[in-house]
């Protein structure tokens, strides 16, 4: 790579290209993250690939994981060209991200992909189907500004691959659904449709449902690691162990993530009236406008579900859903509340030793 029309083709644009010039002086470069491990980063970058750390004030500055450097995101590198190495001193802001919320004590957002545009939502047809868990991917994607695409893999091991797709059609609304088998490369051709030049695509899904298979399979088999299917008999084990961004053939990127356990979603709002826009529809109909479905009188959702026009279990998903939301939002500001007191106690510690010094 040797100009920035080059890093056009990883997806840098004008976007990212303003926040930069605010950085673009001698020794520093605009680098993507295309290997995240424990303790550095594999960046693609003008001057080709590159190892890099990240600088001392970017670690200390950071005051939670999601200000760090993620699979995807654009950085201010500092280039150690002989060595084939960089020091990363800041991320460049993100158009879009895919996050989770990371366990522990206290909620925090991990960034699983950042500056994405699609997200290949796979779940397997040799196991049963979990509508309520691709609702909640969808939900997050939409959230976030990514386009979800849903891929139910491993067709070559279920006998009933149309009956499970015509499920899928009935209960996921709003989305392509695709059927593939990636080690027959079946149905494969038609996931090209999503990939352009400088477009990202992220995929997303359980631990073992063939994501990295999946994209080896795009990439004429040159590229991830996929263990023999025995080991998932033995529970805990993820093969993709990090995120991986690589460019596709013909154009466009693609994102390998670890096998999520669980997602949990991060920051409500749009997505789940898209999700669930006949709810979102019939709710305008309620007599009370802040009708929360329970035993308000008048209530049109309740309604709906009596006359068979609304599934029970899809307004119950939507509940859940809307709860959960809910749970992560008051998490977050208790979260707000313990920083702001950390920083009062440091303040006014600060003052007693001033006042101390004083006498
Ligand atoms: N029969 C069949 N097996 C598949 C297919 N795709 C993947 N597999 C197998 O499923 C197992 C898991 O595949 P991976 O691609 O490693 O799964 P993954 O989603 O990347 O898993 P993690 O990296 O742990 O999140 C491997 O043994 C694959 O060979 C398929 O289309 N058909
Ligand atoms: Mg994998
Ligand atoms: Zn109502």
């Amino acid at each position: 790579m040797k100009n920035l029309k080059d890093l056009r083709l990883y997806g840098w644009n004008e976007f990212f290209e303003a926040y930069f010039n605010e950085y673009a002086s001698d020794g520093l470069a605009p680098a993507r993250v295309a290997v995240e491990h424990r303790n550095n980063y594999e960046l693609y970058s003008e001057y080709g690939e590159l190892i890099a750390e990240k600088s001392g004030k970017l670690f200390y500055n950071a005051t939670s994981a999601d200000e760090l450097p993620a699979v995807g995101d654009w950085v201010v590198a500092m280039p150690i060209q002989k060595e084939k190495k960089a020091v990363i001193s800041a991320v460049l802001p993100r158009r879009t991200k895919f996050s989770r919320k990371k366990a522990g004590p206290v909620t925090e957002e991990q960034v699983v992909a950042a500056n994405v545009d699609t997200a290949f939502i796979v779940s397997s047809l040799n196991q049963e189907l979990n509508f309520r868990r691709m609702e909640r991917y969808l939900a997050l994607a939409w959230d976030n500004d990514v386009k979800p695409v849903i891929v139910l893999s491993k067709a070559d091991l279920c006998d009933d691959v149309y009956a499970k797709l015509v499920e899928t059609q009935n209960n996921i609304t709003g989305t392509d659904i695709h059927v593939v088998s990636a080690l027959k490369n079946a149905g494969i051709d038609e996931l090209f449709k999503y990939f352009e030049s400088n477009k990202t695509i992220a995929v997303i899904g359980s631990s073992g449902v063939g994501k990295s298979t999946l994209i080896n399979s795009l990439l004429h088999w040159k590229k991830m690691k996929v263990s023999d299917i025995s080991l998932y008999k033995d529970k805990g084990r993820h093969t993709t162990t990090h995120r991986e961004l690589t460019l596709v053939p013909g154009g466009g990127l693609i994102i390998d993530t670890p096998g999520m356990r669980e997602i949990q979603l991060w920051e409500g709002g749009g997505g789940l009236s898209e999700l669930f826009e006949d709810i979102e529809q019939l709710s305008l109909e309620c007599k009370f406008s802040d009708c929360r479905h329970e035993s308000e009188p008048g209530c049109a959702v309740k309604e709906a579900i009596k006359s068979g026009t609304l599934d029970p279990k899809r307004f119950k998903s939507y509940r859940k859903l809307q709860n959960e939301i809910n749970y992560f939002e008051r998490k977050q500001n208790v979260r707000a509340q313990l920083e702001e007191k950390k920083k009062w106690k440091k303040i006014t510690n600060e003052a007693r030793k001033k006042r101390k010094e004083k006498f």
